[in-house]
C-alpha cells in the first residue's frame, strides 16, 4: 500500500513520528488485513476519522453518516479500490407498519453509499440479481465514455445474472449519486440509488465534525398495496429520506459549536425546497464540489432540483430543530382517499349515512385536520392494511402532525464526538419555552381589521 522510500522522500526523516502515526491510522481504518474488505461493523464503528488506502499526502475525512443507511466496505488490491454492487429486490419497511417489495442494492434501497477520495481508482463490479436488465449511471462524474452506464448508448444491458466492472480514476470531489440508466422509469421508481461521495485528495478547508447525507425520493405505494407503481407521474403517496418517512428517519445530531454538512440528493419527480429550522446556513457546494467560500450563499431553504445535489452546512446550535421539505404536501403520508375538501363544512348526519357504505368512516376536517392523527393513533380510524397514518410523530409536548420528508436535528451541549445516538428530547433552559398566557377568547385588545367589503 505505502511505498516507505517513497513516502520518506516526500515528507524527509523529521517527520518519521508523524508518519508512522498516519500508518497505524491508515491500517486501523482499513482493518488489520490489507486486502479485505472493512468490515461494516468496524466501518460504523469508525465513526469519527477515517483515512485513505494509497500512497499520497495524508488525506483523512470523516466518514458521512448515511441516514439509516451504511457505507459499502472496499476490498484495495494493487492500489485500486474494489467494490461490489449487486442489484436486487429488497423488502423494505418505510416506517412501523408499512413494508413494500421495492428494488435496490446489497440488501437496501438506497443502496450502500460509496465512499473515496479524489485520485482513487476505483473498480465497481456489478451484479444483477433483477428479473430485467440493468446498468449503472454514476451521476456527474468525469470517467471514460464507455464507463457512464447508459445501456445501449455506453455499453450493453448487465442480463439477469450477469456481472459487469466498471473502472476509472476519481478527477474531482463532491457529493455524486449512482442510479440505473436502463427502464429507468421502473427501476427508478422502486427505489435503486445511491450516493457516491469524494472526498478532496488535500482535506477539508474548513474542518466537518459531521458530514449526514441522504437522497430525497417519493413513492406510489397506493393505500393497501405492497408494490411502488412505476407509472404515476405527479400524484405519489410517499415522500422520504434515503426511503424512510417520518417518524421512521433517524435524528440528525451533533453537539452545540460542531461543523454539520447535510448533503441532500434528489432522484425524485419533484423539486424540494428543504428547510432547516433554528439557523442560517451555507450552501457550500454540491454535484461540483466545494464551492470557493466567495461563493457560499446564506439560506435557510435551499431548493434542490430533480437531479441534483445540494450541500449545506451551519455550526450547531443547542436544541430540537426540524428539517424538512417545505411543501406541505410532502411531510404527509398517504392521502389517496379522494374525498372533497371538508374545511368548514357541517358534516352532521353526512357520517351516518357514509358508514352505511362504509362501516368506521369517520367525518373530519370541519375544522382543520389537526384531529386526524388522535382519530389514527387511538386506532378509532383504521386505515387500509400497510397504510401509514396521514401524520405521525410525538413530541414532548404532543402530536407533531407530521410524516414523510421530516426529520429531527437535535443538538447538545453535552456530546461524545462520534455519537450519534437519539439523545431523546431537548431539555429547554427555564422561561424558554412558548406557554399559555390565557384561555380567554377576547383575552387582550389586538388590532383586528374589520372584513372587507
Ligand atoms: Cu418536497
Amino acid at each position: 500500500m505505502i511505498s516507505r522510500r517513497n513516502i520518506l522522500s516526500r515528507i524527509g526523516l523529521g517527520s518519521l513520528a508523524t508518519l508512522l502515526a498516519t500508518v497505524a491510522q491508515r491500517s486501523r481504518a482499513q482493518g488489520a488485513h490489507e486486502g479485505h474488505a472493512m468490515p461494516a461493523a468496524t466501518a460504523s464503528a469508525q465513526a469519527g476519522t477515517a483515512a485513505t488506502a494509497s500512497a499520497r499526502p495524508a488525506a483523512s475525512y470523516t466518514q458521512v453518516r448515511t441516514l439509516n443507511g451504511w457505507t459499502l466496505p472496499y476490498t484495495l488490491k494493487d492500489g485500486v479500490k474494489e467494490f461490489h454492487l449487486v442489484a436486487e429486490e429488497v423488502e423494505h419497511e418505510f416506517a412501523p407498519g408499512c413494508v413494500a417489495k421495492c428494488w435496490g442494492y446489497n440488501g437496501s434501497t438506497p443502496g450502500p453509499t460509496l465512499e473515496a477520495v479524489e485520485g482513487d481508482r476505483v473498480r465497481i463490479f456489478v451484479t444483477n440479481r433483477l428479473p430485467e436488465h440493468t446498468t449503472i449511471h454514476w451521476h456527474g462524474l468525469y470517467l471514460p465514455s464507455g464507463m457512464d452506464g447508459v445501456g445501449g448508448l455506453n455499453q450493453p444491458h448487465i442480463q439477469p445474472g450477469e456481472t459487469f466492472v466498471y473502472e476509472f480514476t476519481l478527477r474531482q470531489h463532491g457529493t455524486h449519486m449512482y442510479h440505473p440508466h436502463a427502464d429507468e422509469m421502473v427501476q427508478l421508481a422502486v427505489g435503486m440509488m445511491g450516493l457516491f461521495i469524494i472526498h478532496p485528495q488535500e482535506g477539508e478547508p474548513t474542518p466537518i465534525d459531521r458530514d449526514y447525507c441522504f437522497l430525497l425520493h417519493n413513492w406510489a405505494l397506493h393505500p393497501g398495496t405492497w408494490r411502488p407503481d412505476p407509472s404515476i407521474m405527479t400524484e405519489f403517496d410517499l415522500w422520504t429520506f434515503n426511503s424512510k418517512v417520518f417518524p421512521a428517519i433517524e435524528p440528525l445530531v451533533a453537539r452545540t459549536g460542531e461543523r454539520v454538512r447535510i448533503r441532500v440528493g434528489n432522484l425524485s419527480m419533484h423539486e424540494h425546497p428543504v428547510h432547516l429550522h433554528g439557523v442560517q446556513f451555507h450552501v457550500t457546494g454540491g454535484d461540483g464540489g466545494r464551492l470557493p467560500q466567495a461563493l457560499w450563499r446564506t439560506e435557510v431553504t435551499e431548493l434542490v432540483g430533480v437531479g441534483q445535489m445540494r450541500d449545506i452546512e451551519f455550526v450547531a446550535i443547542a436544541g430540537d430543530w426540524a428539517l424538512h421539505c417545505h411543501k406541505s404536501h410532502h411531510t404527509m403520508n398517504a392521502m389517496g382517499h379522494g374525498i372533497a375538501n371538508p374545511l368548514g363544512v357541517d358534516q352532521r348526519g353526512v357520517e351516518q349515512d357514509i358508514r352505511a357504505l362504509l362501516p368506521g368512516y369517520m367525518a373530519m376536517g370541519e375544522k382543520g385536520m389537526g384531529e386526524h392523527q388522535d382519530h389514527t393513533d387511538s386506532g378509532h380510524m383504521q386505515g387500509p392494511e400497510n397504510t401509514l397514518p396521514m401524520m405521525m410523530g410525538k413530541g414532548p409536548f404532543g402530536n407533531l402532525e407530521m410524516g414523510g420528508m421530516f426529520t429531527v436535528l437535535k443538538v447538545r451541549d453535552e456530546l461524545a464526538p462520534g455519537d450519534f445516538r437519539d439523545p431523546g428530547p431537548y431539555r429547554n433552559p427555564p422561561g424558554t419555552v412558548a406557554r399559555r398566557v390565557s384561555n380567554d377568547p377576547d383575552f387582550g385588545r389586538p388590532v383586528r381589521r374589520a372584513a372587507a367589503r
